[in-house]
């Protein structure tokens, strides 16, 4: 295969390479490294990760989420609401679509404000137990407990909505204050993580409004994680800081996120398309 036709999306600010995994076999690329090469900002396209629409047995369509770094991903937010977007404009899936994934099957729905298209996701419901997030050295739930990082003690909140996460609520200062670079890579790869982890540092604006930044696993800051959003929500209402429906603004735009009584989270928010592309595999990511 010479050349790869490909779509460059995001969801608020969260950015993403897709490509056609229908029409073209990718059995002779190593994804992981084509994902690194292609997530470049510099010799390559440049993006937070590299999304695959596939073919399912067991649902409308199968999304495949590669990291920057390389690292296949269970889940994405902000990733399946552009996988949902790139179906529905192409009038290859109506307004519900059912998403094969490593963390099972996810249900969005298509609906229409204001002239944008808006994507309801079902995340499912938050997985809470220590062992399955999964958290060494903790048993049972981890809500609001103490983790030493190079010295410094954070108390931490864990919920995995597919994908790990350690969520962090600040009170003494503004989360734009945060040394996020230095922090985020500390917890990520902290001995607590056999699986790494997605962070996020919380500030809590009102009962029903959160500022979160995030660094993500295997991509670093981005401007917004929907599945960081699900699990800071659900973190804030375990911990009696918000109530079940909540705006989440990132850095990149906000996201409205809902707890229902049914057990599952709920995600809304946009996606967007911006280039359509042809890549040259024979000169991409060569250095030179
Ligand atoms: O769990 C991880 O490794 C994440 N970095 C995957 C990507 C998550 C995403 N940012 C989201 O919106 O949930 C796409």
């Amino acid at each position: 295969m010479k050349s790869l036709e490909f779509v460059k999306a995001h969801g608020i600010g969260n950015d993403f390479i897709i490509l056609d995994g229908l029409h073209n076999s990718f059995s002779e690329f190593d994804l992981s490294s084509l994902a690194v090469c292609l997530c470049e900002r510099h010799f390559g396209i440049g993006a937070d990760g590299l999304i695959l629409v596939l073919p399912s047995e067991c649902a409308d369509y199968r999304m495949r989420i590669i990291n920057s770094d390389g690292s296949e991903a269970e889940m994405c937010g902000n990733g399946i609401r552009c996988f949902a977007n790139y179906l529905y404009t192409r009038g290859l899936a109506g307004n519900f679509i059912s998403v094969e994934t490593l963390a099972g099957i996810k249900d969005v729905q298509v609906s229409k404000s204001q002239d944008q298209l808006l994507f309801t996701v079902n995340m499912g419901a938050p997985i809470l137990e220590a062992v399955d997030i999964p958290v060494a050295g903790y048993v049972g739930k981890v809500i609001n407990q103490s983790l030493n990082v190079h010295g410094v003690v954070y108390d931490i909140t864990c919920v995995s909505m597919g994908n790990p996460h350690c969520v962090i609520f600040v009170q003494d200062k503004p989360v734009d204050e945060i040394a996020l670079s230095d922090v985020g890579p500390k917890i990520e790869m902290h001995s607590a993580f056999p699986k790494k982890t997605n962070v996020e540092f919380v500030e809590i604006l009102s009962k029903h409004e959160l500022k979160v930044r995030v660094w993500e696993r295997g991509a670093g800051i981005t401007l917004a994680c929907g599945t960081g959003a699900c699990a800071s929500v659900v973190a804030g209402v375990l911990n009696g800081y918000v109530e079940r429906q909540a705006t989440v603004h990132l850095p990149g735009g906000a996201l409205y996120i809902d707890w229902r009584d049914d057990g599952d989270v709920y995600m809304t928010g946009p996606a967007k398309e911006v280039f359509v592309g042809k890549l040259n595999l024979e000169t991409v990511c060569s250095k030179g």
